[in-house]
């Protein structure tokens, strides 16, 4: 064996154990969340796709009837959480300093800074880019990408394993589809692919055009975390 292969090996071993303590961190959230009785959202997206919009519509349309807080990844800011909060959640602020996802350690951190067991629902926004975040597990109960209209029509083809590792799919921005070139029939061909029958969601934060069907998504997991008819 030549030295460059001793190098590659370690370098595998290394990555497979940070991704296997991840994982482990993963479970022990997930089992966390479980006990507190909390549904939990994992939302991911490229910057600018919405995924701040998203949520500030669903906690103004759902904190009247759950208590909702969001943790909020971001490399340096605060400005998500601070619009998190104003839209009436819970806010807790997560700087990656620098890192261009979340880790199950960065979520642990989050949750110890929350009652989360007052919380019904725990939406966390993930840092925006759609390499990344696919590749580490949180211990959320759903993931959900947010594609937009802008972004164009070949994302499925180009970022496979973010469409292929999620359980729902929000397409926001249709208001701008009369505006920009975008093949829906060609997108959906590239989902139905890589992820066959994903939960759908198409959209417009701006407008709320297709609001209801993502509201009554959410709030049937909550009830079903919360063991409630
Ligand atoms: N036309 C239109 N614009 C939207 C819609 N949803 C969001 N936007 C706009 O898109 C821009 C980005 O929205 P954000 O919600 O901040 O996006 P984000 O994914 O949270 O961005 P990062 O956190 O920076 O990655 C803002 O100017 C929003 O007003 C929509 O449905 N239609
Ligand atoms: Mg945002």
């Amino acid at each position: 064996m030549d030295s460059s292969q001793n190098t590659n090996q370690k370098r595998v071993t290394v990555i497979e154990k940070i991704m296997g303590a991840n994982n482990r961190l993963a479970a022990e959230n997930q089992s966390i969340l479980d006990d507190a009785q909390i549904f939990s959202l994992n939302i991911m997206a490229s910057p600018g796709a919405g995924k701040t919009s998203l949520i500030e519509r669903t906690i103004r349309n759902l904190a009247g009837q759950f208590s909702i807080a969001v943790i909020d990844g971001d490399i340096a800011t605060s400005i998500d959480a601070d619009r998190a909060a104003t839209a009436g959640a819970v806010a807790v602020q997560i700087n990656t300093g620098g890192e261009c996802h979340l880790d199950a350690t960065m979520l642990y951190q989050g949750l110890s800074q929350l009652e989360i067991s007052e919380f019904d629902l725990l939406i966390v926004e993930n840092v925006g880019n759609l390499v990344c975040p696919a590749a580490f597990q949180l211990g959320c109960h759903k993931s959900v990408l947010v594609a937009s209209i802008p972004e164009g029509d070949d994302k499925p083809y180009k970022y496979p394993a973010m469409y292929h590792g999620v359980d729902a799919l929000v397409i926001n921005k249709v208001d701008l589809l009369p505006y920009v070139s975008f093949n829906m029939e060609y997108f959906s061909r590239g989902v139905e692919i890589l992820n066959p029958g994903v939960q759908t969601f198409p959209l417009s934060c701006r407008t709320g055009e297709g609001i209801d069907p993502w509201l009554e998504w959410i709030s049937a997991n909550i009830r079903e975390h919360k063991k409630l008819p």
